[in-house]
């Protein structure tokens, strides 16, 4: 039997408290309860607008971009892209495989990232790398209705709204901030100064986007509207 069994239980506290020690001398900051910056997104009338997205670039630092070796992925199925709205930071890469009977072409026209996709099925030969922040407006060939949007950002700050109208922006920096909002059926993106202090706390931001545009997923019938 141990008769001394403080010295053991020392030896095996000792390990952990110098792994603390380095952790707490490594990233001091990363261990803090860091900032949250909450974004509630609403239309002209109130409702909740999902699918809109809030991003933070730094104004007194320069952003710190890990690109991810992963490619985002936009699925077409039924017809359809899924998600409609992808975010990448730049350098970021998207695959975008068809699992539909029939064959796509996807391309795209925004100066952000111009490509073409001829005819195909299943998986793509190589993800479309986005190298340039901006705003790219993916479709179909075939199928007019088709449309996914890509969201290319030079800052590592970002989230999409969910369902909610929530954005939520985790483990931010203290610091100055241009928030901007975007979403399909905005002109131009909402965009505001917001300031993070050094006491971590959850900033919440309301925006409301007014005027949202309606977007046609078919084309009408008659003429009509051309007259
Ligand atoms: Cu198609």
């Amino acid at each position: 039997m141990n008769s001394n069994p403080l010295p053991a239980a020392r030896r095996r506290l000792l390990p952990s408290f110098l792994f603390l020690c380095l952790l707490g001398h490594l990233g001091g900051a990363a261990l803090l309860p860091a900032s949250v910056v909450r974004v509630e997104i609403k239309d002209g009338k109130g409702q909740p607008v999902a699918d809109a997205v809030a991003s933070l670039v730094p104004l007194d630092r320069a952003p710190v971009i890990d690109v991810p070796a992963e490619p985002a992925v936009i699925v077409q199925d039924n017809e359809e892209f899924s998600p409609t709205v992808t975010v990448v930071v730049v350098g970021g890469k998207v695959v975008i495989p068809n699992r539909d009977k029939v064959q796509h072409h996807v391309y795209s026209l925004s100066p952000a990232k111009r490509f073409d996709i001829p005819l195909y099925k299943g998986e793509m030969k190589d993800p479309v790398v986005f190298d340039r922040p901006g705003i790219v407006a993916l479709g179909c060939n075939i199928h007019d209705w088709m449309a996914a949007y890509v969201v290319v950002l030079a800052t590592p700050h970002f989230a999409k709204s969910e369902a909610a109208g929530t954005a939520q922006i985790a483990n931010l920096p203290p610091g100055r901030y241009r928030l901007e909002v975007w979403h399909q059926r905005i002109t131009a993106p909402v965009v505001r100064e917001v300031n993070v202090s050094s006491d971590p706390a959850t900033q919440v931001i309301a925006v409301t986007l007014r005027e949202l545009r309606q977007i046609r997923r078919a084309p009408e019938t008659g003429g009509g509207a051309y007259r």
